[in-house]
């Protein structure tokens, strides 16, 4: 897959936007198609991001309900002077899954990297908020790449440009939306990606309370509803579905055994949708799986990235222990 570029003017300096060609343009459709064929019809949580999509998850980040964003930051607002000593100067940042981080920003202002590369699947979330941080940081040089950070992915390289360490930023814990095998894989390609002396700083949502977890998931606002409910309007416009909204809701629960939050999409009645030509059947109480969200006691998450020769050189928290911070070199 070769990247191709196409350059922006900011305000102040230059944004670069490179598209990895997606090598099958229909890939929404035939994720959609194939998940709703499965015994346990399943759509994955990345088609969850259309514009609207990545707006609902900005509102959800500022939920009472939803700790874990607030906390991330407090946590990267302590740590910071740490985590620079330890990163040292002239990094190259790779950051997955950016969005419009405040997270980011003090990141970035702090250790001043040479290069900053977010990557995201959604365009549009992506143009913005590289532009918006080239805006605020006009010695900084951008590049965002716009690809599916879950697949195998080669990274630019850029001439003459001073780097002695590539740092993956990957904030969030949107690691949790990989299975702990999926996890693990995606661990390694990371560490193929930084090379031997690059450090992974990743955040983790930590195993708690089953009553936090699910009111986290199922906001008394409906929020969360209206963002996993949003996935079917996606398919509607994109795919022309016609999935009847009122006739879904919103399901998330804090499996403990499994230590992973489900979201499901609950059908209320016996009904079928069509798609493309094809015809899906309900039955009233089936759901579409739509998210898991893993979470993992500190010492799990640290022996999962030992698994992937990965050195945890840091741990930072909150005192309730709610989120934590990892710094880890690729040995
Ligand atoms: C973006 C995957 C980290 O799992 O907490 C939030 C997505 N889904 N509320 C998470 C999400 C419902 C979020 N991640």
């Amino acid at each position: 897959m070769l990247p191709s570029a196409a350059s922006e003017a900011s305000p102040q300096g230059i944004v670069r936007i490179y598209r990895l060609l997606d090598p099958r343009p229909d890939g929404f459709l035939n994720d959609v198609l194939a998940g709703l064929s499965l015994p346990q019809k399943a759509v994955p949580p990345k088609y969850f991001y259309d514009e609207r999509g990545s707006q609902l998850f900005e509102e959800i980040c500022g939920l009472d309900e939803y700790y874990p964003t607030r906390t991330e930051l407090a946590i990267m607002r302590e740590c910071i002077d740490d985590l620079a000593k330890l990163l040292g100067p002239d990094t190259e940042l790779v950051e997955f899954g950016s969005g419009a981080s405040v997270k980011t920003r003090i990141l970035i202002e702090r250790i001043r990297p040479s290069l900053y590369m977010p990557v995201d699947i959604a365009e549009v979330a992506l143009r913005e908020a590289a532009g918006g941080l080239a805006r605020l940081f006009p010695w900084l040089n951008v590049s965002g790449l716009v690809a599916d950070f879950a697949q195998p992915l080669a990274l630019p390289e850029f001439v003459g440009v001073p780097v002695r360490r590539r740092v993956v930023y990957f904030p969030g814990s949107t690691i949790g939306n990989f299975t702990p095998g999926e996890a693990l894989a995606f661990l390694r390609r990371v560490h193929g990606i930084l090379g031997a002396g690059g450090v992974l700083v990743i955040g983790v949502d930590t195993k708690k309370s089953k009553k936090v977890l699910d009111a986290a998931y199922d906001d008394a606002r409906g929020v969360t509803a209206e963002f996993n409910l949003n996935l079917l309007r996606r398919i509607n416009r994109e795919l022309g579905g016609d999935f009847q909204l009122a006739r879904f809701r919103h399901k998330a629960f804090y499996d403990e055994t499994a230590g992973r939050i489900e979201m499901h999409l609950e059908s209320t009645h016996a009904q079928f949708v069509r798609i493309a030509g094809r015809r899906f059947d309900f039955a009233p109480g089936e759901t579409i799986h739509t998210e898991i969200s893993c979470k993992y006691a500190i010492e799990e998450f640290r022996a999962l990235g030992h698994a992937a020769r990965f050195h945890t050189q840091a741990v930072y928290t909150d005192p309730d222990r709610l989120f934590a911070v990892f710094a880890m070199m690729a040995v």
